[in-house]
């Protein structure tokens, strides 16, 4: 019987062993700690490690209270079994302490959540580019000379986000076809994009260089295609440069498709 419960302890430590390793090892690598280049981002990371140390010294001490009454309650020649209809006390004792917990989570993240989310936060500045996801691609239009949406001049990329580094950066998010889910790791955002709304959404970068746009919403057969690229530009003018190359890029292979369509 002894070896019994001795056996049952080591895999019970093994289990807990195994799962911290787990943990561990997939936080180590670059999982969810995916650099940070957005300053909301330090927020949102700092809400994530506090979640993580509280369920993290719950699931020790849980596991230390399983392995306790493992080895303590286990069967023993001659030990009855004894009918307990509910223990109040403890019931009481373990809905106030995580209710306490959810109350305490929800008002600390308040802060963060209203200068994220609320829309009187929004920065007022005109949206660097409407985004709208369809299945299976995300397209950016930029506003061209006139500085205005939805006008002949406005240039359109596919699958190719960009902005300038420092400065409060706005989109408005649409979807053409289903839910799609805008999710920009490195600047700790993720919206998602429903068909018949419009949704202001933003953020900024510290950084300027190259990262990732990926789809977060399961959309369809496609959805592992719905990934962009992200350039963050140093500075407004080589921002400006670079949307004056698009135009050109634009404007010649309309030119193409119009020769194409007659016959030229
Ligand atoms: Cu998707």
């Amino acid at each position: 019987m002894k070896t019994d419960r001795l056996w049952t302890l080591l895999f019970a430590i093994g289990a807990i062993f195994a799962t911290g390793c787990f943990i561990y090892a997939r936080t180590d690598a670059d999982w969810w700690l995916v650099p940070n280049v957005s300053s909301m981002g330090r927020e949102i990371d700092h809400l994530f490690i506090i979640i993580l140390w509280i369920t993290g010294i719950v699931f020790i001490g849980t596991q230390i209270v399983l392995c306790y009454t493992l080895w303590t309650f286990a069967d023993a020649p001659g030990r009855k079994a004894q009918y307990v209809h509910g223990q109040m006390k403890l019931e009481v004792i373990w809905t106030i302490i995580p209710a306490s917990i959810l109350v305490f989570l929800a008002l600390y993240q308040m802060g963060t959540w209203s200068k994220i989310k609320f829309r009187s936060s929004l920065p007022k500045v005109q949206p660097v580019a409407e985004v709208t996801g369809r299945q299976f691609q995300w397209l950016f239009r930029y506003a061209g000379d006139d500085r205005r949406l939805h006008t002949d001049d406005d240039i359109i990329t596919v699958n190719d986000f960009h902005f300038v580094k420092n400065e409060p950066t706005v989109i408005h998010l649409k979807s053409q076809d289903v839910l799609h889910a805008f999710f920009l790791p490195q600047f700790r955002i993720k919206q998602d994009a429903v068909p018949g709304l419009t949704i202001p959404v933003w953020f900024d970068s510290d950084t300027s260089g190259k990262f990732e746009l990926v789809c977060a919403e399961l959309c369809g057969w496609g959805h592992y295609k719905m990934r962009g690229n992200v350039t963050v530009h140093e500075t407004q003018a080589e921002f400006d440069t670079w949307l004056k190359k698009a135009k050109t890029e634009q404007n010649r292979d309309q030119l193409a498709l119009a020769n194409a369509a007659n016959g030229g």
